[in-house]
Order: structure tokens, then sequence, then C-alpha cells
């Protein structure tokens, strides 16, 4: 493969120098709390929102504190402010281990860019001037991932119910101080953060991104920059498309050819590889530690030439097909009606199962065009239990809403239909899923794929679903897409990043960045009161971040980068 190694910038940093690291309670909380959250938090929207002519921008936006995703609640006071100095500490209260790991978190990325010694201190008693203190309290209305953040002349304090919530207000933190904040090297202060008083909360509990490791094959280091830059916008699923006619990329130890057999290759040719289950696991950790799940996907029945190629009696005709470079989709099946392939669906799904501490497996499910719709419903119907009976709960592209799919526990339809932009329009697949009382995670493709062309000059990307603009993939709202799809019957979004067309992680920012951070907050943020107006010009203001951190984006024409970067780097 022609990928780079990326430095990750953000590395969470007990994984070296903190001793007593908490890796297990985080790790578990991580794991069990942003998907325990459910669908109904905050404010219940009805209305998409408003489509505002391109405008230059507002004066608020120079005063107001420029966050995505978008708080609940955020009053600034213009007579306050905290400034992070060399005395500076950061104070957790005693015994409150996962509050000191996201301290840890916060300290390590403040040192880079600062220089300051930054200690994480333990106090019972809170903050006192110059500090910035991490308390795990908070009223419930705050759910598993919200938090309080308040910045004064007396300190910063940031309070929530969970570490999660912690994390996440350490993000809003982060984005409260200046862009060069996020450097490597020591800069300059002054290191201001505003007054400010912060309620947040998000409105769905899933917040996805996915990556196609399998037509394009990316490193660990390359994943792990990947979550870096999620975490900077409240995503916490990641879900990891794992195999597909182009590659198998995850070690199986009981089916040894399929990774390095079927994971040789991928399109164009190139290398391939996979990741081992060492490996896997360091992804996953990595994920829990920013607070983020991890969702397997292995690709069934279609997407599996990789499989078929690799194992020739998975075949029904018993003789194996050659590996698979190309682009094209739908001419691969597992046969449905062997026994054996229910035995290495058993094998593989129990492997990735006990690599995995999230609830989810992802079955695919997709565009499974060579397999007949009876035997379709067949082979999902027998692979819902053996999910089951390895613990974990199903999920699948939208497509498995025509089988007998049963709700519980859990289960979730992936739905990549269109949508349209001014109306609701019927989806016989979500209204299927949702006649079965099985939630939606929502990944419109002509919206939250960043695949995606943005204009016909995109150097990478597919256009099938459209080209989508950075204004297009902002303006959609979950809940209103769908003719008798609510507000309850989605469970989150998820943004989907597929790679065809992509080789390093240089060209997963390209595409993923600016348009992640706007899904990010339809996932996070009530949709009354977003416009694309006010929404361009905070994202304006991440420019300069991603400018320090050397991403790679793309300087979308509707977004006022300019402005934004002055008043940025004054600040
Ligand atoms: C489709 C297809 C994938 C492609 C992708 C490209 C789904 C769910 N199946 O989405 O195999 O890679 O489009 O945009």
């Amino acid at each position: 493969m022609t990928a780079q190694s990326a430095t990750p910038r953000r590395r969470v940093p007990w994984r070296s120098s903190w001793p007593s690291r908490p890796v297990t309670l985080l790790a578990a909380l991580a794991l069990t709390v942003p998907l325990a959250l459910g669908a109904g938090m905050g404010t219940a929207a009805s209305a998409g929102p408003q489509q505002d002519p391109v405008s230059t921008a507002g004066s608020d936006a120079t005063t107001a504190p420029l966050v995505i995703p978008k708080p609940v609640s955020m009053q600034t006071d213009p007579g306050q402010s905290f400034t992070v100095m060399s005395g500076t500490r950061i104070v957790v209260q005693p015994g409150a281990q996962a509050a000191a790991g996201v301290g840890a978190f916060l300290a390590e990325t403040l040192r880079r860019s600062t220089g300051f010694a930054l200690p994480v201190a333990t106090r019972s008693s809170g903050a006192t001037g110059n500090s910035i203190s991490l308390r795990l309290s908070g009223p419930a209305k705050l759910g598993a991932e919200g938090y309080r953040l308040d910045a004064t002349h007396g300190g910063v304090r940031l309070s929530a119910p969970t570490a999660a919530g912690l994390f996440h207000g350490v993000q809003t933190l982060l984005q409260l101080l200046p862009p060069r904040v996020e450097s490597t090297t020591v800069q300059p202060g002054p290191w201001t953060v505003p007054g400010v008083h912060i309620v947040d909360y998000p409105r769905f509990g899933w917040r996805g991104a996915m990556l196609d490791v399998s037509r394009h094959f990316f490193t660990v280091e390359e994943v792990k920059h990947y979550i870096d830059e999620i975490a900077m916008y409240k995503i916490n699923v990641l879900h990891l498309h794992l195999s597909d006619d182009q590659g198998w990329r995850i070690a199986i130890n009981s089916w040894p050819l399929l990774a390095t057999y079927g994971g040789s290759t991928e399109v164009g040719g190139g290398a391939g590889g996979y990741y081992t289950q060492a490996q896997y696991k360091d992804i996953v950790a990595y994920a829990a530690e920013h607070f983020i799940t991890t969702v397997p996907e292995i690709d069934t029945p279609g997407h599996t030439n990789a499989a078929l190629a690799s194992y020739a009696e998975l075949n029904c005709d018993g003789t194996a097909p050659p590996l698979y470079t190309g682009t094209d989709v739908g001419f691969s099946s597992l046969c449905v009606d062997k026994d054996i392939t229910y035995q290495f669906l058993d094998d593989v799904i129990g492997e990735l199962a006990a690599l995995t501490p999230g609830p989810y497996i992802h079955i695919g499910g997709d565009e499974a065009h060579s397999t007949p719709l009876s035997d379709y419903t067949r082979f999902i119907d027998r692979l819902q239990p053996i999910v089951h009976a390895h613990g974990k709960n199903m999920m699948g592209w939208n497509e498995i809403a025509q089988a007998d799919v049963q709700p519980s526990p859990g289960t979730l339809a992936q739905n990549w239909s269109l949508v349209n932009d001014s109306h609701p329009i019927y989806d016989a697949l979500a209204t299927a899923a949702v006649s079965k009382a099985v939630k939606l995670v929502m990944s419109p493709a002509n919206k939250a794929y960043l695949d995606m062309q943005y204009n016909p000059q995109s150097p990478y990307g597919l256009h099938w679903a459209g080209y989508v603009s950075v204004q297009d993939s902002y303006h959609w709202d979950p809940a209103t897409i769908f003719t008798g799809v609510t507000e309850s019957d989605i469970k989150g979004v998820e943004a989907p990043l597929w790679s065809e067309t992509l080789t390093n992680i240089h060209e997963i920012e390209y595409m993923a960045f600016p348009r992640l951070p706007g899904i990010a907050e339809i996932g996070w943020s009530a949709s009354q009161g977003r416009s694309w107006s006010e929404y361009r010009v905070r994202l304006a203001a991440q420019g300069p971040r991603w400018d320090v951190m050397g991403m790679n984006y793309y300087h979308a024409p509707e977004v006022p980068w300019a402005d934004f970067s002055t008043v940025q780097k004054a600040r």
C-alpha cells in the first residue's frame, strides 16, 4: 500500500507515562456509557435546520466562543476570563481515577503547546485560584455524556457525572483556547479561556464515524490518527469496515488464510494488509481511551470475495475465485445453503466478539445482489442468533430490514438511502425496520457519506449519490427525512468513509474535513437554532486548529476561513 505512517498528536498519555492508569475503568465506561444513553436526550427536534443564504460572518462570531458541536447552552461573561499559566494545576478529587485519566489527557495536550508543567493534583474541595478542576459529579440531566463547564477569573471548573462527560468537556475547553494549543511544540501564550458558562449534553447517544479499511488498508497509526481527529468533535463510535471483496483485514486464528491471503491486496492491486488480533485490540483500546466504542463489521453475505478466494469450501461450487482489486459491487455471495458457511460465521464472529468489548457486531448485509432475496432473508435470520450467541447485538445496513430481524437486544439498521433536501420521503427499508422496532442509525449517502466528492473538481471520492458540498452535508435532520420515522426511532447518526479512491490518512482527512464536524453536530446538538450561516462561522474557526495540526482539509469556498484564521490567531 501507499499509505504513509502518521504520528498521532493527541495520544492519551497514560499509555506510557501515567503509572496508575485506570484503563479498565475508563474502557468500561467508554464502552458502555455512550451506547447506553440511547436516543432521547436533549430537545426533541421537529424541524430541520434553516437553509440560510450564505452571508458574511456575523459580528457575534468574533465574541461568542466558536465551538463545534454547538453546546446546549452557553453564556459568555465578557468581564471574566481565565488564563492558563506556568503555575496552573489540574485538580481532581481523591480516588476519582477516571477523572484523573481525563485530567492526564488534558495535561499532556496542554503541556506540549504551553510548555507548562501542569501537574495533575488531588484535592477534595475542587478548584481554587489558578487551577482547572475536573469533578465527577453533576445533575442527572447531564446524562451519560454531558458536562458543565465554567470559566471565570477563579479558574476553570469542569464537572460531569461520567468520565465520558469530562472528556467531552475537555474537548470543548480545548476549543475555547487559541488554535495553537493544538501544536506539538511549545508556542507563545497567552492561553486565555473566555469567561463562559456551558451546560451541554448530546441529542443522540450514537455519533459514529465509519472507516473502510478494506478497499484500501490503513495502518494502526493512521486509524489512531483518525481517532484523535474524530474525538475532537465528540464522535463516540468508530465503525471499522473490516472485510469486503477487495480485502479481509483482521486475523482470524481459526481461518488464517482470510487475513494472510484474503488481506494480501486492495483496490488497484497494492499490497493490502491486515491487523493482527493484538493490533486490533490496540485500536479498540485506543478508541476506548477516547471514549469511542469500536464496532467491527464483517460484510455478509455479499462483499465477500476476499473470503471466498481464501477458502474454496465457502463457495457453492467449491471453487475459489481469484482475488479482486476492482471497485464493482454486488458480484459475490457466501453459499447460503452450506452448513460450513455458518460454521465459518460462528468462528469469525466468536473471535471478533472476544476481541470487541463494545456491544455491537455489524454483519453488513448491503448490496447482496448475487444472493436471491429468499436466500438473503434466510441467511440473515440464521446469522442473527449467531451474533446473539456470542453476546453481541446485531447491526446491519438497512437491507437487513427485509429479513425477520428480531428487535432485541438492541438490533440496529444503518440507513444509507438517499434523502430529499426539502421534504420527508417514504423509504420502505426504514419503515420496515421501524415496524419491527429496530432502531436506525442514519447515514444518508447524499449527506453523510464522506467519500462523496464535494464537486466535480474533487481529486478523490465518488459521486454516485451526488456531489455533497459542506453546506449540503450539514443541511439535514435525522428525524425529519422519512415519513413515519421519528426521533424515538433513531439511535443516532454516522458518517461513513469508503475508501475505493483513498489510499492514506491525508486523503482521508481531505474527505472528512470539513464535513465530519457537521455530522458530529447533527448528532450532538438540537436542530432548533441550527443554521448554516451561523455554523459556517464556527466551522471556519476550526481551520486554524487544523492548520496547526498539519491536517489536510478541503478549503470549501462557502466557508469564510480567512476571516477567522486572523481573529483566532490574534486571540
Ligand atoms: C455503498 C456500498 C459500498 C460502497 C459505497 C461507496 C454501502 C452501504 N454499500 O454503501 O460498498 O463502498 O457505497 O460510496
